[in-house]
């Protein structure tokens, strides 16, 4: 029980931070949120004008005992907090994770392990480098940081879209980190990874070969936050009721599959709409077409070496193909709730590797071990001293009782005066649990040396398994990706040293690349990579839902609008959306234009329609439209037209082939195509004609 309050005590009224007494926030909804409908000081004094300072005379000077002005304006001045130092752009929102229950073999953590359980949780997705300001779609690795709620404590699982990491020692977290951010004397380029020190040091340290690899390839420009994986990168220690224990790896698997941009789209994107996944995230929550993912484990053995098939699991540049340890699916994540205040819910979400609940447990991996100094460490100056768990977004939604005392911002009234163990004046608790967290006793033993296991210094054959699981167009990807990376270093020598590393990984990758930037190429020897996991490459065998996918429909007076609203009804009943595009604003009978000519851009689209009816309007051939449908078909996407609408492709210079739907109506048959089309993500074959012929000759 905790301490008593002494008769003789008072305590501050319990009021919530704008003021509520808990008895009118019952009342009124949320007690946290402003209260009244009057303008007030923060001292809740009601105020009668907030547009004029008080001056001496109407012509001034300002007067220094204007309570108010000094109140608004240093408020004001101290609104913003540091952003993270990295991970800075982020967007969030809420869900529940409903556990399969199968997990229990495993893990006793409850919220895995018990079926049905149904646990509370916040999600942060980000990119790495850039500003918090800067543009979503840039070439980068994406954050995916969970945390669970769970009926016994926060667990936090504090991963990536990208299942390895550039460095096996969180020692280098600082140089890998100061060379990819942007140079420090001129502070460009943001957000991004094409520039001179990040590949100075990447060609430097060989260790960052098969990340890199990841972030070159299309995973490191995804179509959206739903269709990304997850990935808890370390290996970790999951203990079983029974005490067993057991290495696992963490996943998460996006029911929608896992696509991507093509990487024009992606620049296109961070000048049109900078905020392009933190929009589609907002939108589609609020459009109820909810984020799902499955969460797997991969399981190991929990042997001495603390190896599977030859893969140090504790080497955190090293995946397990899951042809030889598959993902087994232990429950699914539904993320159907947007934030209220990005500030107090994402930007001050705090989440650390060490959140840990009985049944996970860390191992000795020496990037893991880092991190569980990091997170803590990084909110006491961002989040402004030690009581960041009492901000509501990290509260735990378990009682806590933590002897943790006094700090800024401190918001609880902790009763008694005994905060120390053992005590007996505050009758001898809080008590320590027989059910709490134990570590795991494993062994520890050996001379202290900065050292690594000699399987580190493997660098490149899982970069070379990767490269090799791919299909010809991932590759071409890959190989576009590192000649534009390359091209934009300035100096000669970085370039060439990555060559020598591409080398080691694919001669014909090398050739390619090296041909790209006019150098030659360096003569060296592919290193062996195993057999090939097809499970990496992330082109569907067949299509998958199309939920949130966003259908454009080419629109304009005279229009076929009993057509349009056909597509609308068939596509939205497959959880698409549809936005009509036309020459100006307003309406087409039934139909909403959302979208001009004007404010439209192909990236925005899935999928590009020409309704009939248009080809004899002024606007059908104007050159935005053409343009849209021109880069949508650049980009791999299906296309459509039915009634004369087709004259319009054709006149844009589209002809009929792979991905590019023709038909009389919207009837069954067109949406079925359609769905289909959409479902594959891109139409591939076109992919690979269009985009393979850009690629500078080898
Ligand atoms: Fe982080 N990382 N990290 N990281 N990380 C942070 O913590 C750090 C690493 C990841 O949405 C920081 O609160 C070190 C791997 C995500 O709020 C900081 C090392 C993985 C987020 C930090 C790593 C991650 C962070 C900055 C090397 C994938 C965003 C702000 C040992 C498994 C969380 C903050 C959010 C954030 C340190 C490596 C994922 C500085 C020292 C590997 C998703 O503490």
């Amino acid at each position: 029980m905790p301490a008593e309050r002494h008769p003789d005590q008072g305590a501050p009224k319990t009021v919530s931070p704008t003021g509520r007494t808990e008895r009118e926030g019952l009342l009124g909804g949320d007690p946290r949120a402003q209260a009244g409908d009057h303008l007030t000081t923060a001292q809740g004094l009601r105020l009668s004008d907030t547009d004029h300072s008080l001056k001496a005379g109407r012509r001034g000077p300002s007067l220094l005992e204007d309570h108010h002005l000094r109140e608004k304006i240093t408020h004001f001045d101290h609104e913003r907090i540091p952003e993270r130092v990295v991970h800075a752009r982020g967007a969030a929102a809420h869900g529940t994770f409903v556990s399969y229950g199968n997990a229990a073999s495993a893990t006793k953590a409850k919220f895995l392990a018990e079926k049905g359980q149904e646990t509370d949780v916040f999600v942060r997705f980000s990119t790495v480098l850039g500003s918090r300001g800067s543009a979503d779609t840039v070439r980068d690795t994406r954050g995916f940081a969970v945390k669970f709620y769970t009926d016994e404590g926060n667990f936090d699982l504090v991963g990536n879209n990208i299942p390895v990491f550039f460095i096996q020692d969180a020692i280098k977290f600082p140089d890998i980190i100061h060379a990819g951010k942007p140079h420090p004397d001129r502070e460009i380029p943001q957000a991004q990874s094409a520039h001179d020190t990040f590949w100075d040091f990447v060609s430097l340290h060989t260790e960052a070969t098969h990340h890199v690899f990841w972030n070159m390839s299309d995973r490191g420009i995804p179509r959206s936050y739903r269709t990304m994986e997850g990935f808890g990168v370390h290996t970790f220690r999951l203990q079983n009721a029974d005490g067993d224990t057991v290495l696992a790896k963490f996943h998460w698997k996006p029911v929608a599959g896992v696509h991507s941009l093509v990487w024009e789209e992606a620049q296109i994107a961070a000048g049109v709409d900078p905020d392009f996944h933190r929009r589609d995230l907002a939108d589609s929550i609020e459009n109820g077409a909810f984020l799902e993912y499955e969460l797997g484990l991969q399981l190991f053995p929990d042997t001495e070496d603390e190896t599977f098939e030859g893969i140090d699991l504790l080497d955190p540049t090293k995946i397990v193909p899951e042809e030889l340890a598959p993902v087994q699916l232990v429950g699914k994540l539904t993320l159907d709730r947007n934030p209220t205040n990005y500030f107090a819910e994402t930007e001050q979400v705090a989440f650390h590797l060490g959140n840990l609940v009985p049944g996970i447990h860390v191992t000795n991996d020496p990037l893991l071990q880092g991190r569980l100094f990091s997170y803590v460490d990084t909110q006491l100056t961002r989040l402004g001293g030690p009581n960041f768990p009492q901000l509501p977004i990290n509260r735990p939604h378990v009682p806590v009782n933590d002897n943790l005392r006094d700090g800024f911002h401190q918001t609880a009234v902790h009763r008694g005066i005994a905060p120390y163990l053992p005590n007996s004046i505050d009758g001898g608790g809080p008590f320590t649990s027989e059910d709490g967290y134990v570590e795991i006793p494993t062994r520890v033993d050996g001379p202290k040396v900065r050292e690594n296991p000699a399987s580190f210094d493997d660098h490149f054959s899982q970069a070379a398994l990767f490269y090799h699981s791919l299909t010809p167009i991932e590759q071409v990807h890959i190989t576009e990706a590192f000649t534009f990376e390359l091209g934009k270093c300035y100096e000669q020598a970085i370039k060439e040293r990555e060559l020598e590393v591409l080398a080691k990984i694919d001669t014909g990758l090398c050739e390619a690349v090296a041909a790209g930037l006019g150098l030659p190429a360096p003569k060296g020897e592919p290193v062996a990579h195993g057999a090939i996991s097809p499970a990496l490459s992330q082109i569907p065998a067949e299509p998958g839902p199309i939920t949130g996918r966003i259908v454009g429909v080419v629109a304009g007076p005279g229009a076929d609008v009993d057509g349009i609203g056909k597509l609308r009804k068939a596509l939205e009943g497959a959880g698409a959306v549809v936005r009509v595009i036309a020459p100006h604003g307003g309406n087409l009978g039934r139909e909403i234009v959302e979208r001009t000519f004007l404010t439209a851009r192909s990236i925005e689209f899935d999928a590009v329609v020409v309704a009939s009816g248009v080809a004899e309007t002024p606007d059908a051939g104007d050159i935005k439209a053409r343009i849209l449908l021109l880069e949508a078909y650049r980009h791999a996407k299906a296309i459509g037209a039915w009634g004369d609408g087709a004259t319009v492709l054709a006149g844009a210079g589209i002809a009929p082939g792979p991905g590019v739907l023709l038909g009389d109506a919207p009837d069954k048959e067109f949406v079925a195509g359609l769905v289909t089309a959409l479902g594959m993500h891109r139409a591939w074959e076109r992919a690979d004609a269009v985009m393979a012929s850009e690629v500078p000759p080898a």
